[in-house]
């Protein structure tokens, strides 16, 4: 693993420990098991598999992407807008290679991502970049991105769809919450773990009743 031009990562963000990686795809897989067999779920099932009366098996559909992480700055090896000025904060260098706790508030599934959303505390939010919201979202979705607050994009992948970029789990949850924030909210089913919403064209939100916490660490990520 080398680090290539400036020596500029692929991106920042806080990793999650090993043990708490398998921690988080446990919790997280027994909510696909749960999901692919509610009603609520199976009246939408084309839009996960194309056809009305196809059974889907969500652990299989979505394959899982590693190393867990949430990502605060998409660098791409410096060719990203403000790759290098991110690099440079006081802020960056002081957190890196540092411990630090994220809390997991809702899961969202999509015919594209599974995702985890992440609530970043004032601190954290001290390493969310200038624009990180809006990096790679489509030009269609920027003017209900900046009607959110900052750092609503902040989440983890849990596992993408064949052929989808991870870069989709933060634009579809962007895409969720500006939904709800317009009121458009479907059906909702009360589960264990919180209360599932649904909110068309094959997108979930689960809002969990009781936070996920994992232990991280703030680090950098090359191929
Ligand atoms: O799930 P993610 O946050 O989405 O983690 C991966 C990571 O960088 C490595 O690909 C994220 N990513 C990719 N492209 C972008 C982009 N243009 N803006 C923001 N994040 C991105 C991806």
């Amino acid at each position: 693993i080398e680090q290539k031009e400036q020596g500029l990562p692929l991106f920042f963000g806080w990793f999650l420990l090993p043990e708490e990686e398998e921690r988080i795809k446990c919790a997280t897989m027994d909510f696909l098991k749960t999901l692919d067999t509610l009603d609520a779920f199976k009246q939408h099932i084309s839009e996960f598999t194309g056809e009305a009366e196809k059974e889907v098996d969500l652990e299989q559909y979505f394959q899982t992407t590693a190393p867990l992480h949430c990502t605060t700055k998409f660098c791409d090896y410096g060719k990203a807008e403000g790759a290098e000025e991110y690099a440079e904060l006081q802020v960056v260098k002081d957190s890196f290679d540092k411990s630090d706790e994220i809390s997991v508030t809702a899961l969202i599934v999509t015919p594209r991502t599974f995702g985890a959303r992440v609530a970043l505390t004032e601190t954290q939010m001290k390493l969310w970049p200038e624009g990180g919201d809006k990096t790679g979202a489509p030009e269609a979705l920027l003017p209900s991105i900046e009607a959110l607050p900052a750092g609503s994009r902040a989440h983890v992948t849990l596992g993408c769809s064949a052929g989808v970029e991870a870069v989709q789990t933060g634009i579809d949850l962007l895409e969720i919450l500006a939904l709800q924030k317009e009121g458009k909210e479907g059906t909702q089913v009360e589960m264990e773990l919180g209360t599932l919403s649904y909110l068309g064209e094959g997108r979930w939100f689960l809002a969990l009743r009781e936070a996920i916490t994992a232990d991280t660490k703030f680090s950098s990520f090359s191929e």
